[in-house]
């Protein structure tokens, strides 16, 4: 709450024709709350109340948005100005993310390949990078580990492994998170909100367990919160979600691109136009039957395909 001082405080920062004495600071948001937004600026935390153009044009601020702001007291600002957002999601809401850490467990429950593939399409879609990571590495055995690192290496992204319960990869993935805005997005109960107890002790997310009749998360999560690991590295664990429609947008021609390890290949397929399904001298098929692309990685294309070619005849 800003108290009376502040608002007086305010006032005369706004009468000041040349805001000499305000000093014009630029700061992500954290977080939004009761028309407040907390503004993070070189490891302090601004409580920001908006300016009244912002308000009348309705600008929508959302957590990882970069602002200026005026300092008009102590720890206490002005959001003058929503600089541009390279990238924004709807769900959870935050803008300006440089990764999708998508996180499966190895067990309880067991990884969800295509939901894996299908956040992958995602992120890359939307120019995020994606962070490949597989928790509760501790009830798992190395031919498991095997079996997902050859699937998933292949195609490009940073995997890693971890256990939150041995504590084994966690420095890996703090490290691949360091200086970014990374988002968690996996299945409920896969032990999102744990990875980020175990990056910081200090946070202490509520962590579910899990149903042992149903082995099925309780979405112990409900709401985006954005966490602040130093000053430039920022997470937000999200509530778990287990289907996720692939953008409206893309075209079946576009697919193929959104899995890199098809990418190189596409050029030696015999016709420019290939779908990669039955069409003869596909280089897709050949690198699939040389055991160079990992077969569920072929079947999700082939099956996000026809959600594309259905997308595009609904639209
Ligand atoms: N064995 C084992 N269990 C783990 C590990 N990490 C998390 N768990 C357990 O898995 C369960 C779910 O963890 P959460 O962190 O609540 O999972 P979440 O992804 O945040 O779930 P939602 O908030 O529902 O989306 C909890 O009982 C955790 O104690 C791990 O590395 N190994
Ligand atoms: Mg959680
Ligand atoms: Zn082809």
């Amino acid at each position: 709450m800003i108290d009376k001082k502040n608002d007086s405080d305010m006032e005369s920062c706004l009468q000041s024709a040349v805001a000499s004495d305000c000093q014009l600071l630029e700061g992500t948001i954290i977080k939004g709350y009761s028309g407040f937004y907390y503004v993070s600026c070189a490891g302090v935390l601004y409580e920001c109340s908006l300016r009244g153009k912002n308000k009348q044009k309705k600008v929508k601020f959302l957590p990882g948005d970069k602002v200026q702001f005026s300092v008009i007291g102590d720890g206490v600002g002005a959001i003058e100005t929503l600089l541009p957002r390279k990238n924004q999601l709807l769900r959870p809401p935050v803008a300006n993310l440089d990764q999708l850490v998508i996180l499966a467990a190895m067990r309880d429950p067991l990884p969800d390949l295509r939901l894996i593939d299908r956040l992958t399409v995602f992120a890359q879609w939307n120019e995020i990078a994606p962070v490949i990571c597989f928790n509760k590495w501790d009830l798992a055995d190395s031919a498991e580990q095997k079996k997902l690192a050859e699937i998933y290496e292949p195609a490009g992204f940073p995997v890693f492994f971890c256990s939150t319960v041995t504590g084994q990869g966690i420095a890996e993935l703090k490290a691949a998170l360091q200086g970014k805005f990374s988002v968690l997005a996996g299945n409920s109960g896969v032990g999102k909100s744990s990875i980020m107890n175990a990056i910081s002790g200090e946070w202490q997310l509520a962590t579910g367990e899990i149903s042992d009749k149903l082995k099925r998360g309780r979405h112990t999560t409900r709401h985006v919160e954005l966490f602040q690991a130093d000053a430039d590295t920022l997470i937000a664990d999200t509530p778990g979600f287990s289907s996720l429609q692939l953008p409206e947008d893309i075209k079946r021609e576009e697919l193929s691109r959104l899995f890199p390890e098809f990418l190189s290949r596409l050029s030696h397929c015999r016709f420019a136009t290939c779908m990669h399904r039955n069409e003869p001298d596909c280089a897709i098929k050949e690198a699939l039957a040389q055991g160079e692309i990992a077969p569920s990685r072929y079947e999700n294309y082939l099956a996000f395909l026809e959600e594309v070619i259905q997308q595009e005849r609904s639209y």
